[in-house]
Parts: C-alpha cells; structure tokens; sequence
C-alpha cells in the first residue's frame, strides 16, 4: 500500500520587531487554513516563528531579551494555532524560542515541536548547531549571537511516529551538517522537516555569501538523497529589520529533486504528495544501509602507517 503525506511548507516574510505574538499567530493561522485548503496534513513553519531573528542583534537587557522566548508552549498566545489545528486536522512543525526551568535553572533553546492532528505535540527538538558567536563581531552591520542567546540542544537528533510516516526535525544550520540527517536516517527517518532563517551575509565573506542559495539547496538535496528522505525546508525570508534573508523554500523528495519551491520572498503556501515509498525503494536498493554501509572502515585508523600522507604539525585528532 503506497503511504503518502500531503504536506505544506509555509514560507513567511519578515517579522518585524513590532509585531506582537498573537499578530504572528494570525497570520501562521491564515497560513495554515490555506494549507488545509489546498489538501494538507502537516504543514511546516520556519525557524523562530513568532518573532523577529533577534539575534541579529546584541541585547543586553536581560528582560528586553526574554521577551522573545516562550515559558509555555502552548502559551497565551499560541494556544489559538493548536485550537485551530486541532479544527482542521492539520499537523505542525513550529520554531520557537524556548526558555525552561530545568535542572534548577532557566534555560535557554532554539527549539521546534512537531504537533499532530489533534492538536498535542508528539515531538520536541533543540537545535544542536548553534551558528555564529558568542560575543558581538566588529564590523558587521547584522550579528549573528545565537551562541550567545542559545544553548546547544540537549535532545540528539530523535525521530518519530507521525503522519504514517517516521519523521524527524532539524532548524536551519543543522542542514548543512551530514550528521544531522545520517543520525536521523540510520533511524529509519522518512521526512525531516526544517525551518531556517538564513541573511545573505551569514559568512561575511562575498565569495560565500554569494552562494547562499545555492548551498542551501545543496545541503537539502544531499541530504535527502544520501538518506533516502523527503525534506521539506520553510524559510522565513525578505528584508526583515534591514537584514536581507533567504527565501526559496523547497520540499525535496529522496531522488534528492525539488518537487516545490516558493517564488516569493513573503508568506507563500508550497505543497507536495509526498509518497513514502520513494524512500522506501532507495533504501532498498542503492542506500541499504545493513548491506552497504561500512561502519569499520569510517573509524579513523590511527595506527595505520605508509597508506597516509604524514600529519601536519597542527592536526589533531578527527573527533
Ligand atoms: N539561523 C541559522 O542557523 N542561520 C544560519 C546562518 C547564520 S551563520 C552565522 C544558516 O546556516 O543558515
């Protein structure tokens, strides 16, 4: 029986500083009645959803901060999306900031959940690769702090049951890392949904940054067919507080084709009949990863002498 998983990614446009939470929510609402309408399940909203990508800035009021992040989730003002998922019968994938009481102190995550068609939240995921810096750099017209505003997620890379699939989650940096969808496929992994905020001068090198879309969908379609996955990346994108982002979100079938892409650099609805069998035959043949991969051979072999140039004076160890 082939299993398909009619899925959205709902792009948005910027976010600006101004806007208030429940101002957002309406419009992820307008975003996902349209999913529903054009015959979606599940539909997947960006990295940080509900606010401005305040780390673009340095702020040092520790008040003025948390007032980006969310205590609860759902919250006051995000219950309305889950009362009205749970109306439609629509699943989400959302990106938020989160701050937890845990361990006896508050702590501070990039986080997304993964909401079923009812309306409760079957998965959690705190962003692992934390981009930028700490500390403020010089010279730049947009920071990038999330190592400064974020902890590194403490949930690995799980996977779920959902949507008569195994779905997994990742945000934004996290795409561009192999291990991030190599963990998750040796897992079994079907689709991984992603939201990302990414400004066109995330490196602050030209060369670089003028390859931004490019190895956006690079690490995307790599991704989905090194693992035999859909992935379905949900930017949020435009000219946000003056800081120019990317748009081009793409739901990507494991052949590692793009099946849909956003033309627009505002709030825009893509959607895809993603069979899940696709993957299933990659799997099965080129990626059978019980017959094909060779874990032995990728352990680094320190003692091996004559079949490896001599190591440079600076390296170390491969982790
Ligand atoms: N949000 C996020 O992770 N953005 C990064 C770019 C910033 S790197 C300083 C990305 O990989 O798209």
């Amino acid at each position: 029986m082939t299993r398909f998983v009619n899925v959205a990614a709902a792009q948005m446009g910027p976010i600006a500083k101004s806007e208030t939470r429940t101002q957002v929510v309406a419009r992820l609402i307008a975003l996902m009645r349209e999913a529903k309408a054009r015959g979606a399940e599940l539909v997947v909203f960006p990295e940080l959803a509900l606010t401005t990508f305040f780390p673009r800035w340095l702020i040092d009021n520790e008040a003025e901060l948390t007032q980006y992040y969310e205590r609860a989730m759902p919250g006051p003002e995000t219950q309305a999306l889950f009362d009205e998922a749970h109306r439609l019968e629509i699943g989400f994938y959302l990106g938020y900031a989160e701050l937890a009481q845990e361990d006896g102190r508050l702590r501070k995550f990039n986080t997304s959940i993964l909401v079923d068609r009812r309306g409760v939240i079957i998965g959690k995921y705190r962003k692992v690769h934390l981009p930028g810096h700490s500390e403020p750099q010089a010279g730049r017209q947009h920071q990038h702090l999330e190592k400064r505003y974020f902890e590194r997620g403490n949930t690995g890379f799980p996977v779920w049951r959902g949507f008569g699939g195994v779905m997994g989650m990742c945000l934004c940096n996290d795409r561009r890392w192999p291990e991030t969808y190599r963990v998750m496929g040796l897992q079994g992994v079907e689709m991984v949904l992603l939201g990302y905020n990414t400004p066109f001068d995330h490196t602050g090198h030209d060369d670089i940054d003028a390859l931004t879309s490019f190895h956006n969908h690079l690490s995307m379609q790599a991704g989905a067919y090194q693992n035999a996955t859909w992935v379905v990346g949900t930017a949020k994108c435009g000219t946000e507080e003056g800081s120019k982002m990317l748009a081009q979100s793409v739901i990507v079938s494991p052949s590692g084709e793009i099946v849909s892409m956003a033309s627009s650099i505002g709030d825009e609805v893509i959607t895809a009949k993603a069979d899940l069998d696709i993957g299933k035959r990659y799997r099965e043949t080129i990626f059978d990863f019980a017959r094909h991969r060779e874990p032995e051979s990728y352990k680094l072999i320190v003692e091996r002498k004559g079949a490896m140039p001599p190591p440079l004076a600076d390296e170390v160890s491969l982790g």
